[in-house]
């Protein structure tokens, strides 16, 4: 599957600066490209010089809103951000035309933090600017959640994912949630490492898009999983999980592949991989409350076999009984087995629901507060009315 991936504020151009380096990474191990363009929206400018592998031209590092916040960023204010998106939102179009193999691209993924300004109120205008104008490709979004720290610290965080995640959920094809706090629980060195979890959030997608795109026969699995498995699950709310068992690089000869003990132990390897797949989801939510599913199985060629991506199935099955599940296999690297699973079509996300009802709250004191500094304001009026004044 190919991509176009276009990033909004600082931590959505990061992480479509890294689909960026995962496109090189394709190119050079395995002659596929899975990114059609990559592109980087900011505010702020400082932001767009840091990033490291988008092309640094002024039609892939996009500035926008340069006259209203000269270059700085709109300070977490997401009604800024989108009013800004609104009128600048053609210098994106105009970038993405120039894309030389668009009409190869299978789907837009948009990309942004919540919490912040200018990618929590460009992705939803955005998305919506793109799905008029490209009406045959799915636009998908892919939405990262506060830490808890930011949560408890500074109100607007909460408030300003609530806005961005009701108005994205309303154009967008789906939406995958990535919350920041599921990968500093087992590393909390991870905090302060947003590289390193930028890293981790688009590493499922190497498999994911390189496996529809392979040629070679070798690398074609019985179930090849290709761009229409993929925009078959993903609709509306989606999360994404993946695990990882290494397996011995060098089988010895006498580890003959009919022994039942390795086929036990190959089963076993793969519940592994799909078990942390299923408990490090991007997202904590229930997987009865999904209706689609998908997992793709890679690993090399013979340590694949049926009775292994049926139990897999199985598994799935069991904890996502509501879901359609789609899947495939992928022979492909020496010395591990990943699985990738996807839930989506949640009617049920707990944490979505929770920014919801605090926003709710938090809409009432806002005007409370705005009441109060209005009649304050006013009886200094009133207050300085006999009193003579210079202008
Ligand atoms: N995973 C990840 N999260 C990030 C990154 N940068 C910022 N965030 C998170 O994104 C949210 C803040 O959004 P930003 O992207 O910094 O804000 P912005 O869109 O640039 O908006 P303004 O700076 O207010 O104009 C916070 O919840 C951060 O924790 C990053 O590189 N990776
Ligand atoms: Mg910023």
């Amino acid at each position: 599957m190919k991509l176009v991936v276009i990033g909004f504020g600082q931590c959505g151009c990061r992480i479509a600066d890294e689909f960026s380096r995962l496109n090189r990474r394709a190119r050079g191990q395995r002659g596929i490209e899975i990114i059609t363009g990559a592109f980087a929206v900011n505010t702020d400018a400082a932001d767009l010089s840091g990033l490291t592998n988008i092309k640094s031209d002024y039609q892939h590092r996009i500035l926008i809103g340069g006259r209203k916040t000269s270059g700085h960023g709109v300070g977490k204010i997401n009604e800024l951000g989108a009013e800004i998106a609104r009128e600048d939102g053609d210098k994106v179009i105009d970038a993405i035309r120039t894309t030389r193999r668009f009409f190869e691209s299978d789907a837009f993924l948009l990309i942004a933090g919540s919490a912040g300004g200018t990618g929590s109120g460009a992705i939803p205008i955005m998305t919506q600017f793109i799905k008029e104008r490209y009406m045959d490709k799915p636009v998908y979004n892919l939405i990262v959640l506060p830490f808890e720290h930011e949560e408890t610290t500074e109100e607007r965080t909460i408030y300003n994912s609530a806005i961005c995640l009701k108005s994205a959920n309303s154009v967008a094809d789906a939406i995958i949630l990535v919350d920041n706090q599921r990968y500093v629980r087992k590393d909390f060195s991870l905090r302060n490492n947003l590289a390193k979890i930028n890293a981790l959030i688009v590493e499922p997608f190497y498999n994911l898009l390189c496996a529809g795109e392979e040629t070679k026969v070798k690398h074609i699995g019985a179930k090849m999983l290709d761009a229409g498995d993929i925009i078959q699950t993903l609709v509306g709310w989606t999360v994404m999980g993946y695990g990882k068992s290494q397996l011995p690089l060098i089988r010895l000869p006498f580890e003959r592949s009919r022994d039942f003990r390795k086929k036990s132990t190959e089963t076993h390897k793969g519940i592994q991989a799909m078990d942390e797949a299923i408990s490090e989801l991007s997202l904590k939510c229930n997987p009865m409350d999904a209706s689609r599913a998908l997992y793709l199985l890679s690993a090399p060629a013979r340590e694949m076999n049926m009775d292994l991506i049926k139990e897999l199935g199985d598994y799935l099955r069991d904890i996502a009984s509501e879901a359609v599940i789609r899947n495939g296999d992928y022979p492909r690297e020496r010395g591990v087995l990943d699985v990738i699973v996807i839930l989506s079509e949640l009617n049920d996300v707990e944490k979505v629901r929770n920014y919801y009802n605090k926003s709710a709250s938090f809409i009432a004191t806002i005007k409370k507060r705005q009441e109060e500094i209005e009649s304050k304001l006013k009886g200094i009026k009133e207050a300085s009315k006999d009193i003579p004044s210079f202008l």
